[in-house]
């Protein structure tokens, strides 16, 4: 078993995710894959069964129906706590998060409980996306800042490692959003923990196939989410001990 384990969702990759398997076993450092298909009509889980049959370091977690990425995100984050890894990652499974950038958020996880991939620090790094989208997203993370007073330039991004400790820290139970929002609502309970959570620079390529997932319901999901945190929070926009 290696210390880094790299959480992909999948739902529909079949395209993807032997070329995402091969990547990551590439990489300069030994990490552990686990896939958590939600029951993908393509196949992906049973392709996701034979790569795990054939390298140890693949695992699987089978879930009935599409439940949406929070919840797999989570089923995945427990599954890592129920064993030995230190480093835990969320990776999108269709390449617009790049595989290599992983030993860079290793090394900056050393000294940090949490570290976000930012399209946004030290300029935009956006490819293929609508200028709508791109404007979308990104007063999506001045409106997170200014009220909830989280000071990251990216708090939608969806590439990130946990330290083991950061996650142990948190009820993931108690975790209520699925879009977008999911994203926001993590790093918000271990930033107002006091936790130290550090930036990097990443490309983000948007798929060149297939449409995007974006829904008014998931930009009304994440708009009431922010001010909900700002409540459990005590209204402060500054990171507390909780009890
Ligand atoms: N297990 C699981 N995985 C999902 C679900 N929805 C999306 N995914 C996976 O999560 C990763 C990111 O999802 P995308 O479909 O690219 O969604 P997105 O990038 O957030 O959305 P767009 O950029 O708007 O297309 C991919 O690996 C998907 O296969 C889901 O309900 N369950
Ligand atoms: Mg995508």
């Amino acid at each position: 078993m290696n210390k880094t384990l790299i959480i992909v969702p999948t739902y529909n990759e079949r395209e993807n995710l032997p070329t995402m398997a091969q990547r990551l076993s590439q990489l300069p450092l030994p990490v552990d894959l686990l896939v958590v298909d939600d029951n993908s009509p393509d196949g992906t889980g049973q392709i996701a069964d034979e790569l795990a049959a054939k390298s140890p370091s693949i695992h699987v977690l089978h879930r009935v129906e599409k439940n949406g990425l929070g919840r797999a995100y989570c089923a995945g984050f427990g599954w890592a706590l129920e064993r030995d890894y230190e480093f835990i990652m969320e990776m999108d499974g269709d390449f617009s998060h790049n595989p290599d950038d992983i030993p860079r958020f290793i090394d900056a996880a050393q000294d940090a409980d949490l570290v976000l991939g930012s399209r946004y620090c030290h300029g935009i790094r956006v490819i293929n996306w609508p200028l709508k989208r791109l404007l979308l997203s990104t007063s999506a993370a001045r409106y997170v800042r200014i009220i909830t007073g989280m000071p990251f330039t990216d708090p939608t991004g969806g590439f990130k490692c946990f330290r083991r400790r950061a996650l142990e820290s948190i009820h993931l139970d108690a975790v209520r959003s699925n879009g977008y929002s999911f994203q926001i609502e993590l790093t918000h309970k271990i930033w107002r923990k006091g936790m130290k959570i550090v930036e990097i620079p990443i490309i983000f390529t948007e798929r060149f196939q297939g449409h995007s997932k974006m829904s008014r319901r998931i930009v009304w999901e994440a708009l009431a989410m922010v001010w909900r945190l700002l409540l459990q929070n005590g209204l402060r926009r500054s990171p507390r001990k909780e009890k």
